[in-house]
């Protein structure tokens, strides 16, 4: 078997997606997702111009050789153009594996490991009777975990409170004024971390003596605390039994975590901005997180992701994969396939698409009493439907940025 064709397919039914479809000369198609939220058209580049020629004529058979071509063959390595671009290039073999082979990818895996993941969603509210009310909401769709963000008094804007209403587009959850703001520069919002670290327990007591001790609560710092405000919130949220709390500082600096780890037992979350199992290899090692929060399309695609989760098994350390909806239905589809075959898997992250995503993108994956399964047709079963997806146009759209009260620029 060979690579016949190379696609890039560019589409923006709720927002952008990038996806890579490949053809094969015995008619196999295969899909990855090689979207980069706010970037998207420097992974186009970076497919179109440098990979595609790359594959042609290729046996889609050698999914881990073709992953080290690309990776070490272009010498400049790593950064999430080039791991966005070499994931979609490896979910689409392993579609194409799947389909060759007449199964779902998980079974090529090593087959299911349970029957479904648990699936956290997106409860938010700029007050509290808000948050209460988008928690009952998620409830009622099923979810049995819940991440927590709420406004905090006296910002204006703030990262993971969901528009509503003609702002939120068909999915009733979004936080980074998509599709709202296409074609305009991006939004800014606030901050003020003393503020937040005042008001974050008071919401966390309100929302367990509300809904109960057994609900399993997240949070998401979106990296923004110093290490010692980290450890004092850790310390602080340790009453409320949290599941995790996630980013709590910037990635960048790994030994701040040292620090928190020393200060709380409140679990933590790390890695949605991670390229490589370098970026993992010692705050695994150290077991200074609990969750791996890595995403198949910005980790290089399954292949590297599996290595990496079974790495953090030898710590007790689970999966916690990325998956907000600027992950496309094919980004998701793999992470379900990984999730069910690993043995270490924690939760998995599903903020669910809007409609015309689900248009576009048909899928096989099932949605039933708070868990995901990717389903059992052969490959990652999801089909892209090219006439649809070529109703929507790519529409420029950036990620907020973030401002403290003077100014500074500060972490979103
Ligand atoms: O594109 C950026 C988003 O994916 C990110 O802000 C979402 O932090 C996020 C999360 O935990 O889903
Ligand atoms: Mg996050």
């Amino acid at each position: 078997m060979r690579i016949d064709k190379a696609e890039v397919i560019v589409t923006s039914p709720d927002r952008n997606f990038v996806t890579l479809r490949l053809t094969t000369d015995e008619g196999h198609v295969g899909l990855g997702d090689a979207t980069l939220n706010g970037r998207e058209l420097a992974v186009v580049a970076y497919l179109k111009e440098h990979v595609v020629p790359l594959l042609l004529g290729r046996d889609p058979a050698a999914i881990e050789d073709t992953w080290q071509y690309l990776y070490r063959g272009a010498y400049w390595r790593r950064g999430p153009v080039t791991m966005a671009a070499i994931a979609a290039v490896d979910m689409a073999l392993w579609d194409i594996k799947g389909k060759a082979a007449g199964m779902p990818v998980y079974q090529l895996l090593g087959g299911a490991s349970r029957r479904g993941l648990l699936a956290y969603g997106h409860a938010s509210g700029k007050t509290t009777d808000e948050l209460f009310d988008s928690v009952r909401s998620h409830l009622e769709q099923g979810y049995r975990a819940i991440r927590i963000q709420t406004g905090v008094p006296g910002l204006k804007a703030i990262y993971g409170i969901a528009s509503q209403g003609a702002d939120a587009g068909d999915a009733d959850v979004r936080y980074d004024h998509e599709p709202a703001r296409r074609g305009a520069l991006p939004m800014e919002e606030d901050w003020d971390t003393r503020a937040y670290l005042r008001h974050l327990p008071g919401v966390f007591e309100a929302v367990r003596n509300e809904f109960g001790p057994e609900l399993p609560l997240l949070h998401d710092g979106h990296h923004r605390m110093t290490p010692i405000q980290a450890a004092k919130l850790g310390k602080d949220l340790e009453p409320y039994d949290l599941f995790w709390l996630e980013d709590c500082t910037p990635a960048e600096n790994q030994e701040a975590l040292r620090l928190v780890r020393q200060h709380t037992t409140t679990p933590l979350a790390i890695g949605e901005i991670f390229n490589t199992v370098w970026d993992f290899k010692d705050i695994i090692r150290e077991q200074l997180i609990d969750y791996v929060r890595g995403a198949v399309t910005h980790m290089g695609g399954i292949t590297p992701l599996k290595k990496t989760l079974d790495y953090a098994a030898m710590y007790q350390i689970k999966s916690g994969m990325h998956g907000p909806t600027d992950i496309s239905p094919v980004g998701m589809a793999a992470a379900m396939h990984l999730g069910l075959a690993i043995h270490n898997f924690g939760i998995q992250e599903y903020m669910q698409h809007g409609t015309r995503t689900n248009e576009v993108f048909q899928q096989s994956f099932t949605w039933a009493d708070g868990m995901l399964h990717p389903g059992d047709e052969p490959g990652l079963g999801v089909t892209l439907d090219v006439d649809e997806a070529g109703k929507y146009p790519y529409a420029q759209a950036y990620l907020p940025y973030n401002r403290l009260h003077d100014g500074t620029m500060h972490d979103w």
